[in-house]
């Protein structure tokens, strides 16, 4: 995370930027952001143009006082395009917005009163990761540390259980894949479910199985 923290003068809160980013500093996404230096002129604004910046990036606006009237807002609007990114004033909340696309864009905020900014970038995640290993990316698996396969102490057959592949599957039933539960195994399931002892002992039930992937493919 990059952090700027913008203060024109001791006990002043206010800052204002504005001017595009050289294009020499353009080196890496996000960090064009650090590469202002600050206006003196006093103003609730803040106005970043031209910032080259990767989809999935996160640009979060935080403001002191918190008390802002609610019309504060912010906006990156795509330079080519026009297409805009709006985000209307939830105070106290800081207002965050998500880059759509790689491209070039102008950020705008605006308050309607005196404050004190902070701007963060968050890089995008990370989508090629697969953490725990069981073949679902982090960017859409839902259980952290899954271990495969299931053991469950006294295993019914006509249960569910996930074998080291991520499939599971149950005698005269429909094989399922850890794709389909957003890579969470049959203990996980049924842990998240707060299914049971039962559950734990002989296997994931067909009918909780469907009800989990139903719910989690919505
Ligand atoms: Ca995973
Ligand atoms: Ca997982």
């Amino acid at each position: 995370m990059r952090r700027l923290l913008f203060l024109v003068g001791a006990g002043l809160l206010v800052a204002t930027f504005s001017g595009p980013v050289a294009a020499a500093e353009r080196t890496e996404h996000c960090a064009g952001l650090e590469s202002f230096s600050s206006s003196a002129a006093p103003s609730p604004s803040l106005s970043l143009d031209d910032l080259d910046l990767a989809a999935g990036e996160r640009i979060r606006i935080e403001f002191t006082p918190w008390d802002v009237p609610a019309s504060a807002w912010l906006a990156l609007t795509h330079t080519g395009t026009g297409v805009f990114e709006f985000v209307a004033g939830s105070a106290p909340g800081p207002l965050e917005v998500t880059v759509p696309a790689t491209g070039r864009y102008d950020l705008d905020f605006h308050a309607d009163a005196l404050v004190l900014l902070t701007v963060t970038c968050d890089a995008a995640p990370d989508t090629d990761t697969d953490t725990d290993g069981d073949g679902i990316l982090d960017a859409v698996d839902l259980c952290a540390d899954t271990v495969l396969p299931d053991v469950f102490p006294k295993y019914d057959a006509k249960r569910y259980k996930a074998d080291t592949a991520g499939e599971l599957t149950a005698r005269k039933s429909p094989t399922y894949t850890l794709a389909d539960t957003g890579g969470c195994s049959a203990t996980q399931i049924i842990n998240a479910m707060n299914l049971g002892s039962g559950h734990l002992k002989y296997g994931l039930s067909r009918s909780a199985l469907e009800q989990w992937i139903a719910s989690v493919g919505s």
